[in-house]
């Protein structure tokens, strides 16, 4: 690992923030959460609370880390002058934080190179889930953590014993044909598990609590933190045909299974939408 970074720096800014905004999003949540604006589809939702946490994120990492870069899901873009960037999505879940069920997340990750999965270099995670208190963290090379635990993924001897997460966009195209790849995927699988938070849905993946995740349609922010935390735990964490995970298909999962699970998901062309 290049040692030109002091990645327990990063990681300890990283928690700091994430923490510091995981108690602004429990402790500010309202009784009734409204609707700020909408994005993709009228159904993809930003908050008041996504857009000050964004706000919090992007000012205390002015003054810790003067100079680093910021790309947020809610507009922030800065360049870096110093080659690190902090990729941010200042609530991962919101649907859920919306209707006030608990998967949903603060995921803070450090960068260095451009900030897009087909280039970047992940350096330091952190992902806190207010509502329970859960933060994973991980450092390149160092390992990946829930609390003070060291996290592996499992190795579940085949895909069919495999408890699978996956998420779902918020076009109505998208969403068409993500439910026809699920027609392949669920008869060969335990289970299907839909959380709602990408970078949790990473993190259970470290924590062993799934065994198998994939998702098309991530953005940077989504999966940049989670990335490294189930990387670090043993996951391979990848696109389909050899490419890099990203906006076409993230797949993770221990080794042969995730070559097992992209194979099928290669089958049933799930890194691509129906014809309009
Ligand atoms: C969410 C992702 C999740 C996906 C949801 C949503 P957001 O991000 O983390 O994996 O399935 O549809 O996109 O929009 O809540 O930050």
């Amino acid at each position: 690992m290049d040692d030109t970074w002091d990645v327990d720096e990063l990681l300890e800014v990283a928690r700091a923030v994430a923490l510091e905004a995981g108690e602004l999003v429990r402790s500010g949540r309202p009784d009734r959460v409204e609707v700020a604006a909408t994005k993709s589809s009228a159904q993809d939702v930003v908050t008041e609370m996504d857009v000050a946490v964004e706000r919090l994120l992007r000012e205390r990492l002015a003054l810790l880390r003067p100079g680093d870069g910021l790309l947020g899901e809610e507009g922030s873009s800065t360049a870096s002058a110093t080659g690190v960037t902090w990729v941010v999505d200042p609530i991962d879940g919101t649907v859920n934080y919306l209707y006030g069920l608990p998967s949903y997340s603060v995921s803070v990750a450090a960068v260095v190179g451009e900030p897009d999965p087909s280039a970047w270099t992940v350096l330091a995670a952190c992902v806190h889930a207010p509502a329970d208190g859960r933060t994973y963290t991980a450092t390149a090379g160092g390992g990946a953590y829930l609390e003070g635990r060291r996290l592996t993924v499992n190795q579940p001897a085949s895909l069919l014993d495999s408890l699978v997460a996956t998420g779902f966009g918020y076009r109505v195209d998208r969403r068409s044909g993500q439910a026809r790849v699920l027609t392949h995927v669920l008869p060969r699988v335990r289970d299907i598990r839909r959380l709602g938070s990408a970078a949790l849905d990473l993190c259970e993946l470290a924590a062993g609590r799934v065994d198998l995740y994939y998702e098309r349609g991530l953005s940077p922010w989504d999966l940049a933190a989670g990335l490294l935390v189930a990387t670090e735990a043993g996951a391979r964490v990848s696109g389909l045909r050899g490419l890099p995970p990203g906006a076409a298909m993230t797949v993770a999962g221990p080794g042969e299974l995730h070559a097992e699970l992209c194979t099928l998901l290669e089958a049933a062309g799930a890194d691509t939408d129906p014809a309009q």
